[in-house]
């Protein structure tokens, strides 16, 4: 699924989110990304795209996307069950160790992303200065040293390999579940508020690049 927006001549800005998993019935990285194409006003366009929670077709669905629209930026966005911040992901690493199989039932352990390549990739957004914009809105966020070792990390390794050296800012971003998801106590955050830190790590990447 891929939405376009404010159609302009210059290279748009690619937002990506995940369909549901583990039981879910949304997944809240989704909500998020549609909440910020709904309400977004440019001047770059965006182009969204939900992509399934699959180890296979996930990185193929983004590099495609990734091929066609010729993105400046592209922030790929997950859900981050028991977490309470919006993660500002540092670092892929070149590992896969799936707890729960994804949508093609296919569950991994202890394998690399891609064998033979780096161990890993660092975030090409320039996390401290996202960290201090988002924190002015009050929207609880943090720098997280790991995005996991699931599909998300899996995404996020793909998506810097195949950006290195080719002038695209690229990184990963995790966002809370919404309190719709999950028990009363466990941690959570309302899409408006993880829309909003998502639309301000996109400014603040734009005004740099
Ligand atoms: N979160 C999972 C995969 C899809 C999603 O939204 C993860 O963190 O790997």
């Amino acid at each position: 699924m891929s939405v376009g927006t404010s159609r302009g001549s210059e290279a748009p800005v690619l937002l990506t989110g995940f369909a549901p998993f583990d039981g879910q019935r949304v997944n809240a990285s989704w909500l998020a990304v549609q909440e910020v194409a709904r309400t977004w006003s440019g001047p770059t366009s965006l182009v969204v795209e939900r992509l399934p929670v699959s180890f296979e077709s996930a990185p193929r669905v983004l590099l495609e996307k990734v091929a066609r629209y010729r993105p400046r930026l592209v922030v790929a966005v997950g859900e981050a069950g028991g977490r309470s911040a919006v993660s500002l992901e540092r670092v892929a690493v070149n590992v896969v160790d799936a707890s729960i199989p994804d949508a093609d039932g296919h569950q991994p352990v202890d394998e690399p992303v891609e064998a033979g390549a780096p161990v890993g990739y660092l975030s090409g957004l320039p996390l401290r200065a996202c960290l201090a914009a988002v924190r002015r809105t009050g929207v609880p966020v943090e720098i997280s040293g790991s995005a996991g070792a699931y599909v998300c990390n899996a995404v996020f390794y793909r998506l810097m390999a195949a950006v290195e050296g080719g002038g695209i800012a690229a990184g990963f971003v995790h966002v809370p579940r919404t309190p719709g998801q999950v028990r009363e106590g466990e941690p959570a955050m309302v899409t408006p508020d993880a829309a909003l830190a998502l639309r301000v790590v996109l400014d603040t990447v734009l005004a740099g690049v």
